[in-house]
């Protein structure tokens, strides 16, 4: 059995990890609560990724936390990562899987309904629906689902799912009305001046959530 939170995922993006690089603002997301670690960097080519993505590796020992590689099995691979992300436009899921082997998580972006229901369990762990909302940090994105839309795909999921897509700290209450599994955020992490503070804050507020239902 895999075991791996969804609960608040956090998609690392080179380009609002200004400030300070993907590793570090990984360290503190980790440290304020973050229980999912995505490396999404469209630019590095496989020897950049695996570069970060054994520097992330290192970070995350003894956490607990799962690092997954956007796209690219071969870095995943390399880097001996916990799982690989993938999108409707890149490699097939079944070829995907017949790389990376039975143990490696594999996650499956979907946009629509049908996306949804051909999702093979046997092959993908989780699926990413989105994106809920319109977001600046996904030029390229599909139309966005919003919490109804939402809802409907994650009903319809035969694995677990994580929300993406525009999501804020004042979106947690909906989000999980929607019975998602977890929510997934680049900018509200990447782009805040504390990502410890701000993973602590929606950690926190998840908490609560769970608690009321
Ligand atoms: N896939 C769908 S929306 C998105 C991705 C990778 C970006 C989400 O970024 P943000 O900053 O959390 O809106
Ligand atoms: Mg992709």
């Amino acid at each position: 059995m895999k075991r791996f939170d969804l609960s608040l995922y956090l998609v690392l993006d080179p380009g609002l990890c200004r400030v300070r690089t993907m590793v570090e603002t990984a360290r503190l997301a980790v440290a304020g609560g973050a229980t999912m670690v995505q490396l999404r960097d469209k630019e590095a080519g496989t020897s950049g990724l695996v570069a970060t993505g054994r520097a992330l590796m290192d970070v995350l020992a003894g956490t607990g936390v799962k690092l997954i590689v956007n796209d690219d099995v071969e870095a995943a691979a390399a880097i001996d990562a916990h799982g690989v992300h993938v999108g409707q436009d890149d490699m097939p899921a079944i070829e995907v899987r017949s790389r990376v082997g039975p143990d490696m998580i594999l996650g499956l972006s979907a946009e629509n309904e049908a996306a949804v229901r051909a999702a093979d369990p046997a092959m993908v762990d989780y699926l990413g629906l989105g994106p809920v909302f319109a977001t600046p940090t996904k030029p390229d994105h599909k139309p966005p689902i919003g919490f109804d839309g939402l809802a409907q795909l994650a009903r319809l999921s035969p694995v677990p799912t994580v929300a993406i897509g525009g999501l804020k700290a004042e979106h947690v209450r909906s989000l999980f009305s929607t019975g998602v599994d977890g929510m997934a955020v680049v900018s509200a992490i990447c782009s805040h001046r504390a990502p410890d503070i701000a993973a602590r804050k929606l950690m926190a507020m998840i908490e609560s959530e769970r608690r009321r239902r």
